[in-house]
């Protein structure tokens, strides 16, 4: 007898392979805001577990497109901030790592809540959050409050 099982999925379900990544990207992201060279590292290999973890066998086909688009260069810029335990070198790569972010974000989705991309005029580069609050991640404390909110993706 054969049995033959159909699995509907919604295009707005949240995959179990993606979800640890946006997380821990937030958690490098904090501790940039924090001036933490050392927390960062330590969230950056978080992510890169994460990002390396993904089984794209597991992904629809158009969520495995758009990571594979992007994960080796998550991947870099994961494995250089956690690395290299300099603020400084640290913040260069989120820069591209938030850019690339966003650029999944656009087509997988990361999250059930809200991703606001947010802006830095200074550094002239975006960052993500879940949070209304502009925290700049690019200057910690000398510049918190620096940015507005570029765009919004709705869960
Ligand atoms: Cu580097």
């Amino acid at each position: 007898m054969a049995v033959v099982v159909l699995i509907a999925v919604s295009s707005q379900h949240l995959f179990a392979q993606v979800s640890n990544i946006l997380p821990s990207y937030y958690g490098v992201k904090d501790a940039l805001v924090a001036g933490d060279a050392n927390a960062a590292a330590a969230r950056a290999g978080e992510l890169l577990k994460a990002i390396d973890g993904v089984d794209m066998s597991k992904m629809p086909g158009k969520d495995h497109t758009a990571f594979m688009a992007v994960k080796d260069k998550l991947a870099f810029d994961a494995r250089h901030i956690s690395e290299k335990k300099e603020i400084g070198h640290q913040r260069e790569h989120f820069a591209s790592l938030s850019t690339n972010m966003m650029t999944l974000a656009k087509d997988v989705k990361l999250s059930e809540q809200a991703i606001y991309e947010d802006y830095c005029p200074m550094k002239k580069a975006t960052w993500l959050t879940n949070d209304q609050t502009i925290k700049n991640p690019y200057y910690g404390s000398s510049m918190l409050t620096c940015g507005k909110i570029k765009s919004t993706l709705k869960p």
